[in-house]
């Protein structure tokens, strides 16, 4: 029942809630809410009156004024949210890209030589039964040095050659992995031979010049089985050089060598030809170092819970950029982290020409 001032509101209701539904955008919806319930609208207006009312007019017609206030401010926030809805809806129609379309040729991307290396490795290890396992860049000593028969005064462990992370509670140190080693301990930790796995990824060494990085990337291997022994080292790791250089009578050498983690150990060389200033791969009189290599040092089988007088296995790791370098021909380590991109449209690879023992290895 309309109050004895005669004021009945559902003809203002309904005016407001149409102008409401009807606002066709934030703007025109902020213009209503103004004009309904800003500071001269006509609601508020409505509330002015109330002072000049009898007790119990102001009582009725006061409590009518709020339901109204209330259900107009309710409607104008509700058609704000679908009004905004609505505009994000528009715009990501309208922003809508269709990831289906062929690339166009002048804004191709390239592929980074060193991912470019990593898949050619992957695809050659791939093809003689290898899985790949990765692990932290953050490592434990354990996990990057004793484990591996790296003793506690070994200069490698020194803070001139490695990065040390702040000292925690316990006084221990992580530290940034100096090789994927670690990865091979995780595997052995977890799984039972046999094994066989490579492991790329980035490393960190306190060394910064000409041809050394502070980060660089690595990729190391493990095979572990009751027989293994330096026959299959050396088959493996021939058939892995020829095939990455794509040169089937590539000479390679193996010369003895020492690391704390293998014994026997030995280095890798290919042959190659220095004569005239240039460096040709292939036949020569010439050596060059490649990888590093050896059978698993006991310890270490015994450090990650595998019985070295049941199981034997070897492992190898080399560094990618130097491969990279080596193989595409480029002259200087520091371009590949300097993201300059007339240089990786120059040295990168074309994202769908993918790397395969079948496909091929090289553009
Ligand atoms: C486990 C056991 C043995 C990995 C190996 C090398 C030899 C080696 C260097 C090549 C160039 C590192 O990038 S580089 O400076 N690596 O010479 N790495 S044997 O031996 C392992 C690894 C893990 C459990």
């Amino acid at each position: 029942m309309p109050s004895d001032n005669g004021q009945d509101l559902t003809g203002l209701q309904r005016k407001w809630l149409d102008a409401v539904a009807q606002a066709s955008g934030v703007e025109t919806l902020e213009q209503v809410r103004v004009e309904a319930l800003g500071k001269k609208g006509e609601i508020s207006g409505l509330m002015k009156t109330l002072g000049s009312m009898s007790p119990e007019a102001r009582k009725d017609f006061g409590a009518r004024l709020n339901l109204l206030k209330d259900e107009v401010a309710a409607a104008i926030e509700t058609r704000k949210a679908t009004l905004g809805d609505a505009a994000l809806d528009a715009r990501l129609a309208r922003e809508t890209l269709d990831l289906t379309l062929p690339a166009r040729p002048e804004q191709e991307g390239r592929i980074h030589p060193i991912s470019q290396t990593i898949d050619e490795i992957v695809a050659i290890f791939g093809e003689m039964g290898f899985s790949v396992a990765e692990g932290p860049d953050i490592e434990d000593d354990f996990h990057n040095f004793t484990a591996l028969n790296i003793p506690a005064d070994h200069p490698a462990r020194q803070m001139q050659d490695t990065f040390y992370l702040p000292q925690r509670a316990d006084g221990s140190q992580m530290v940034l992995r100096t090789h994927t080693s670690p990865v091979q301990i995780r595997t052995m930790q977890k799984a039972k031979p046999p094994i066989r796995v490579i492991c790329p990824g980035r490393t960190y060494r306190v060394d910064s010049d000409m041809t050394h990085s502070p980060m660089f990337h690595q990729v190391e291997g493990l095979v572990i089985d009751e027989t293994t022994h330096m026959g299959h080292l050396k088959g493996c790791l021939i058939d892995f050089v020829r095939a990455f250089f794509g040169i089937d009578d590539l000479p390679v050498r193996f010369r003895p060598s020492y690391f704390p983690f293998t014994e026997p150990s030995a280095e890798v060389d290919i042959g190659c030809d220095r004569s005239g200033g240039e460096l040709k791969l292939g036949k020569g009189k010439d050596w060059m170092e490649i990888l590093g290599s050896g059978m698993v040092h006991p310890n270490v089988l015994e450090n990650c819970g595998i019985d070295s007088t049941k199981y034997q296995g070897f492992a190898f790791g080399m560094g990618i950029e130097r491969i990279a370098m080596l193989k595409y021909g480029i002259p200087d380590l520091r371009t590949f982290y300097e993201s300059d991109l007339r240089w990786l449209r120059h040295y990168g690879f074309v994202p769908l020409d993918m790397p395969s023992m079948v496909g091929g290895l090289t553009r």
